[in-house]
């Protein structure tokens, strides 16, 4: 099941107390104070795993709270502290103190760290208020309360290439035809009802990832059939395959309008996203006879489109090679060019920069950005 939000509190273990303890041993008077530390509390972290692509988990169990740290004891021994609690989530997921509505971070790397909640600190013993004017000291700190908050978890998939259309233009036959992603086909529209994801694996180890989302229809930013909810998923990609049915559709005037209908729709929900290079994709192209071929330069010079577009069949696999191939060299020539803020490209920046790094020294772990 895909899960795209949740809503979840979180706890910090409590920092163990200090003791209060008194060296007692035969022939050893006054033996002065012992008692130790408490353990820290531990702390609450999320850690994406690339494996993971739903929050589905957070529906079952919503709640987490990591381990308190123990008390100190007598003769100097601190307690030991509490065992942090990380919890897996996919990447892509922001992370909201959902009272204050403050964006706690954003998990965009595998394996990257977030601190939600920190641990609360020890108690001290009595042996480390001993001094030459208190020799007996009687004074013990208790450890401190662990940070508790309650969180929104919100995922926005991670991906190079979204797919955006009417309902059956074609969208998961061609992230079929093209990744190991395997979203239901079907002649009827809406048969994606949730986001899915592919990754597109060309020769020497180059690949990118797809995103494959529902449909959307004129009037979706009202909520018309699933509205336009999903295209937040999109909102990470860096390139937007814009498919079109050209075998259904019977005039170009109709295709024209169709086009522009997705358009409307992506601009009502950010204007970025309908900024960003989009590749008009024309699918279905092994349904037109061939006296019909023409429409597609005919259909291209009234649009004037002026940006790159691509006449494939994501049925029979026509066309697509070239087009993957040439999405691969145009990712690889534009790593970080989605300029939302100077701060989010500087992110984007360290990102790919950390990636690279990673795969250059097969490192296990990255540090946490
Ligand atoms: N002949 C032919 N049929 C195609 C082609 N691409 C898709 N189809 C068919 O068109 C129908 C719709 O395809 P889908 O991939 O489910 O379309 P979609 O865009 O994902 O649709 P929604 O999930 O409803 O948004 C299916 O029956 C496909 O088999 C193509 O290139 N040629
Ligand atoms: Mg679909």
């Amino acid at each position: 099941m895909f899960i795209d939000q949740a809503r979840i509190r979180i706890q910090a273990g409590r920092g163990g107390a200090g003791c209060l303890s008194f060296r007692r041993e035969k022939h050893v008077p006054r033996g002065g104070p012992d008692g130790g530390d408490g353990g820290h509390g531990g702390s609450v972290y999320f850690v994406a795993d690339s494996s993971l692509n739903t929050l589905v988990d957070f529906q079952f169990n919503q709640s987490y709270k990591a381990q308190n740290g123990r008390p100190g004891a007598g003769r100097l021994c601190s307690g030991p502290s509490g065992d942090d609690l990380q919890i897996a989530v996919p990447l892509g997921t922001a992370v909201y103190d959902a009272d204050t509505r403050e964006l706690i971070g954003e998990l965009k790397a595998d394996e990257q760290v977030l601190l939600a909640a920190q641990g609360g600190k020890r108690g001290l013993g009595n042996a480390r208020y001993k001094s030459s004017i208190n020799r007996s000291p009687k004074k013990t700190t208790p450890g401190t309360e662990g940070e508790s908050r309650n969180l929104y978890l919100e995922l926005r998939l991670l991906a190079d290439v979204g797919l955006v259309g009417l309902p059956n233009s074609g969208k998961s036959t061609l992230i079929r035809t093209v990744t190991n992603a395997r979203p239901k086909t079907a002649p009827y529209p809406f048969t994606t009802l949730k986001p899915s994801l592919g990754v597109v694996s060309l020769d020497l180890g180059r690949s990118y990832t797809m995103a494959d989302i529902p449909g959307l229809i004129e009037g979706a930013s009202q909520g018309v059939g699933l509205g336009i909810r999903f295209l937040k998923h999109l909102q990470h990609t860096r390139l937007l395959f814009h498919l079109v049915d050209i075998a259904e559709t019977v005039s170009l005037d109709q295709i024209a309008d169709s086009i522009q209908i997705i358009e409307k729709e992506l601009g009502e929900f950010d204007e970025e996203l309908l900024a960003r290079d989009r590749w008009l994709v024309l699918n279905k192209l092994d349904l037109l006879q061939p006296e019909e071929e023409g429409i597609v330069e005919e259909l291209i010079q009234t649009l004037d489109w002026k940006g790159n577009w691509f006449a494939i069949s994501a049925l029979n696999g026509m066309g697509c090679k070239r087009l993957v191939g040439r999405a691969m060299v145009w990712l690889e020539e534009n790593p970080y060019s989605v300029k939302i803020s100077e701060d989010l490209e500087f992110e984007i920046l360290e990102l790919w920069t950390l990636i690279a790094v990673r795969r250059i020294a097969g490192l296990s772990r990255l540090a946490v950005l």
